[in-house]
């Protein structure tokens, strides 16, 4: 099982699309295992975007990312990085297949309505940036057994 950082991103909220978007996670099976709704902090955002903090796009990336409330989310399932990244689709929503959340709910290169981790190791690093000890949640969905199978005594 993986865990994931998803952030829905200040467009998604202004635009009233937490709740579309948090429904497609929940269909495919992933579990929310943490919530926040938060506004970022200018230090937060420079740690968590320090990697392209040399790109022209940086000083806007961090001014919308602070602009407004996101809701950050904690996501667990089977290859749940992945997954996740998938369903978010490329970069920019006029390249992002139709069918993925941004290919179906944007078209803006700067606004691209979610962020997501793309690997274990930013996973954990941005699990331990947005989430205090604690609030990252392991609990068992009632629905788990028709998720996966669990005859073998682990999820498949
Ligand atoms: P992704 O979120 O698809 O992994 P990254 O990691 O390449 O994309 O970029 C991180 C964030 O920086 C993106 N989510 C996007 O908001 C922003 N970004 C990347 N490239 C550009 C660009 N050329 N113009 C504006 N914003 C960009």
């Amino acid at each position: 099982m993986e865990t994931t950082l998803i952030i829905l991103k200040p467009d998604a909220v202004q635009r009233g699309l937490m709740g579309r978007i948090i429904s497609r996670f929940e269909d495919k099976g992933l579990q929310v295992v943490g919530a926040k709704f938060m506004q970022i902090s200018d230090e937060l955002a420079a740690t968590h975007y320090a990697d392209h903090r040399e790109k022209p796009f940086y000083p806007g990336l961090v001014g919308f990312m602070t602009s407004s409330p996101v809701l950050v989310l904690a996501l667990r399932g089977n290859g749940a990085i992945a997954v996740c990244r998938s369903m978010m689709g490329a970069t920019f929503g006029f390249k992002a297949d139709a069918g993925t959340i941004r290919g179906d709910f944007g078209v803006s290169s700067s606004f691209n309505l979610i962020h997501g981790s793309d690997s274990p190791e930013a996973a954990a690093r941005e699990l331990g940036l947005f989430f205090n000890d604690g609030e990252v949640l392991d609990w068992s969905p009632a629905g788990a057994c028709w998720v996966y199978d669990m005859s073998s005594g682990s999820p498949e």
